[in-house]
């Protein structure tokens, strides 16, 4: 049988509309949307894909068409966040009975993490209190692992929120749930809602509205959508907060790592960083800092060929299954960490295939729940734990990325570097440098020297303007899309990739579940009740389900390839085993699929 996709529509459509067009893909939000720039990404050599991940980036930036969606420079987005900086100020001027909570699952609850920490550390700068907490699904384990099922409890969200701002009496609650979909944000914001007197919720997503997720959420009558609708009656007399513009679909359909964390991180640091300043929040300071990420974005794809480079060999160790190391300093590592535990549930990726490593491990974090090393390897985040567990097996086959500004310990890098050395010739750095001072070039140049031998190093200097705090933002921007780049590229190479779609993705929530069957009916044309069917037999690894199986907990599925199994039974109708065994002769994920297909 030759491999059956589904006639693709779009191939010939998107050359005539874009994912604009009411018509393209009308029953997806736009932060599930395949994108048209994208759909050959694929077969792409590195050049090409970052051109791609640039023009995708770029669509975060644009300007409001004549279509529905409001966007990230939209006057009425502006105006909102200047609206919610001003409820920031409120709580700074009332630090003992009041709080700001951060929430998020997956990389929402990363970056919810992420900024808090960078907020409070930045606060006490400034002579304030630290009044930012956060909260994340599944507790600080998933911080750094994979753990999408505690997204879909809405109780357990409310909960954790109840738990974080007890005795307070004015909280301003940010949930993050890019897809507009995370019932655990939910139940959080209908919390908010439940409780108007302390709570005043602010959601930041990027969908529009009405594509909020209208999905039932199991035993609750809520569902994300008819919480969003009381949300926006509430907006009116700015008792809650909505802050939603589209961005564009994703490079690789519905991995809202990318574009989704990317403008999390740029409103929020916008909207903080005004309410921190002492100056008068503006809409035209507003509107500067955004554009300010835009020339960052410029900045970091100006140095495409050397992010290319990295994106390659990272993407020749994963394909003969060595490792990618990245080794960082302070927040520059914190994101090599959040961009590492990604890789799991978007391409199916082993905790080893991308590690993360930070310098100071857990005393550099600060989480909520302390030192995690003993919950487990994947929990392992110093570069001590680099040095006694990694090093010794590193070879040139694995890839290993320095992360750091000149602002860190430079002399510290270049004695890691050189013990890297040692084993590997195939070491990277990503250096920042942020500022023109005299010292700071002769670090610069002292470090140069120290990597000159090293591979392709991108010396990211953006044109950075501002504050001491959001040129450090910037360079951290950089990075995300940098590491971004690099890792998806490498999954692309390693076959994790067909057409735009995540192939090998981890279906552990119902979002993740829901997106597999999608997947599967778009490419083998079956219905949808025969596609879930084979789903869940894929993920049970059963050849007939069972009543039980349909209540059972998706966090117990642990089986792997599950998305290419169900679709090489599907369109073969071989048994479970069968199929398994032919995908394991081809461990790249995607050429599998073909070849059991064409030879069945
Ligand atoms: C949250 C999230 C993603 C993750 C995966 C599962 O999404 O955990 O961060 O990559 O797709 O969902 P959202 O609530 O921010 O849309």
């Amino acid at each position: 049988m030759a491999f059956v996709a589904k006639p693709d529509r779009i191939d010939t459509f998107s050359t005539i509309h874009d994912w604009e067009s009411a018509d393209y893909e009308p029953t997806l939000p736009v932060s599930e949307k395949s994108n048209p720039l994208t759909r050959h990404i694929d077969r792409a050599p590195a050049s090409s894909i970052m051109k791609m991940l640039q023009a995708c980036d770029a669509q975060m930036f644009q300007e409001k068409s004549q279509t529905q969606y409001q966007r990230l420079l939209s006057e009425e987005m502006v105006k909102t966040l200047m609206e919610v900086a001003e409820r920031v100020r409120l709580i700074l001027k009332d630090p003992q009975d009041s709080l700001v909570v951060l929430s998020g699952c997956g990389t929402s609850g990363r970056l919810a993490f992420f900024m808090a920490s960078g907020f409070n550390r930045e606060l006490q700068r400034l002579n304030y209190a630290p009044v930012c907490s956060y909260v994340i699904a599944g507790g600080d384990r998933a911080l750094f692992s994979s753990q999408e099922a505690p997204e879909d409890d809405p109780t357990l969200g409310a909960l954790c929120l109840k738990k974080v701002s007890e005795g307070k009496k004015r909280v301003l609650f940010v949930g993050v749930s890019c897809g507009l979909s995370a019932p655990f944000v939910a139940g959080q914001l209908d919390f908010c809602l439940r409780h108007p007197d302390v709570y005043t919720p602010v959601l930041v997503g990027f969908n529009p509205a009405h594509q909020a997720r209208k999905e039932p959420i199991p035993g609750c009558t809520l569902t994300f959508h008819s919480v969003v609708t009381r949300m926006e009656e509430l907006a009116k007399t700015q008792k809650a907060f909505l802050i939603n513009p589209a961005l564009g679909p994703e490079a690789i359909s519905g991995s809202s790592r990318m574009k989704g964390g990317s403008a999390t991180k740029i409103l929020l640091e916008v909207v903080f960083s005004a309410s921190f300043s002492r100056t008068p929040v503006t809409f035209n300071g507003i509107l500067q800092h955004m554009r300010s990420y835009e020339k960052a974005l410029d900045f970091t794809y100006s140095h495409s060929e050397e992010i290319a480079a990295l994106m390659e060999a990272a993407g020749r160790s994963l394909q003969c299954g060595r490792q990618v190391c990245y080794l960082g300093w302070g927040s520059l590592g914190l994101l090599g960490l959040i961009d590492a535990s990604e890789c799991k549930p978007t391409f199916g990726a082993d905790h080893e295939d991308i590690r993360g490593f930070v310098s100071g491990g857990y005393k550099e974090l600060g989480n909520n729940e302390g030192d995690l090393t003993l919950m487990g390897p994947e929990f392992s985040i110093s570069h001590d734990d680099f040095l006694d567990g990694v090093l010794p097996r590193l070879t040139d086959a694995d890839t290993v990325l320095l992360l750091y500004s000149h602002s860190d310990d430079v002399d510290e890098v270049a004695k890691l570097a050189r013990r890297v050395r040692e084993k590997t010739s195939n070491i990277h750095a990503a250096y920042h440098q942020t500022d023109g001072d005299a010292a700071a070039k002769q670090m610069a140049s002292r470090s140069i020297q120290t990597f000159a031998t090293l591979g392709s190093s991108p010396y990211l200097q953006p044109p950075l303007q501002g504050t001491f705090a959001s040129k450090i933002r910037q360079r951290e921007f950089s990075t995300k899309l940098l590491l971004n780049a690099v890792s998806t590229g490498a999954h692309i190479f390693k076959g994790k990739v067909f057409k735009n779609y995540m192939i090998d993705l981890q279906v552990t929530n119902s979002k993740l579940y829901r997106r597999a069957a999608r997947l599967l009916q778009k490419l083998s044309g079956h219905s949808e009740s025969e596609c879930e069917e084979a789903l869940l037999k894929a993920i049970y690894q059963v050849d007939k389900l069972s009543e039980d199986i349909a209540t059972c907990s998706l966090d117990a599925a642990k089986a792997k390839k599950v998305v290419p199994l169900a679709l090489v039974c599907l369109l073969t109708g071989c048994s479970m085993k069968e199929v398994e065994s032919r995908l394991e002769q081809q461990p790249i994920v995607r050429e599998a699929m073909e070849t059991c297909l064409k030879s069945s």
